[in-house]
């Protein structure tokens, strides 16, 4: 098994959580993204869309997309599962998860940055204003979900980590690269510091990856 991997990629780190928790143990080849990795025609041929993550897993063809690549883990290594049985707590887990993953975080990775500077001339300061609005956008509506659904225990849905924390992992992480202030989001930071609890969340954190700086920024 093969992962395409960037320490920075909050997309890369949910599926590197799943992996954790899985207990699988992907062989890493490093696309960095701020050097413009991902559009060389060698990692093109691996994923035309050109972001990561990209899992490759026996003869292929290659898996794209956080969220699909979490499924497929799931389904294909049961244990522990990374999805409620009930259908409304799936329902729950997965709209926590696309939330984060479909609404909030393709607003903030390099291609739309660069596009808001390149081509729409916003400075740096519109770009960071941008990234806050649409991170604290997805964090209000997750801190009413988690608050207010009655679905919620230690973690997002109940007491199992599911893929919904994995996704809140992830917002976590964003947060701290565009230094959101989380007291408004007691909900949310409660889970998000008990998945960091488990080893299989902190280790996969951005900042503990080869590569990362010893802080963010
Ligand atoms: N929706 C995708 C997002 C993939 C994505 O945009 N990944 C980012 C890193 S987190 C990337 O590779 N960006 C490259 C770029 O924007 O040029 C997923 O969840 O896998």
């Amino acid at each position: 098994m093969k992962l395409f991997s960037f320490w920075r990629s909050l997309a890369t780190y949910r599926v590197r959580i799943a992996l954790n928790l899985k207990g699988l143990k992907p062989e890493v080849v490093n696309i960095d993204l701020m050097k413009g990795d991902q559009r060389q025609p060698q990692f093109k041929a691996v994923n035309p869309q050109m972001v990561i993550p990209a899992l490759i897993d026996g003869d292929g063809p290659v898996l794209f997309e956080s969220l699909a690549i979490i499924e497929y883990l799931d389904e294909v290594h049961p244990h522990p599962p990374l999805l409620p049985t009930e259908p409304r707590a799936r329902a729950f887990v997965r709209g926590i998860a696309q939330i984060v993953a479909a609404d909030s975080h393709p607003l903030l990775v390099p291609r739309v940055r660069n596009y808001l500077t390149g081509e729409l001339k916003l400075d740096q300061a519109g770009v960071l204003k941008w990234t806050r609005h649409w991170v604290a956008e997805a964090l209000n509506a997750i801190e009413a979900h988690l608050a207010n659904d009655g679905m919620t225990g230690k973690f997002c849905c109940g007491e199992q980590p599911s893929i919904g924390d994995i996704c809140l992992a992830s917002q976590a992480a964003g947060a701290g690269f565009f230094e959101l202030d989380l007291k408004p989001y007691p909900t949310f930071s409660r889970v998000v510091d008990a998945c960091m609890q488990i080893e299989a969340f902190a280790a996969a954190h951005p900042l503990k990856q080869p590569g990362a700086p010893v802080s963010h920024q």
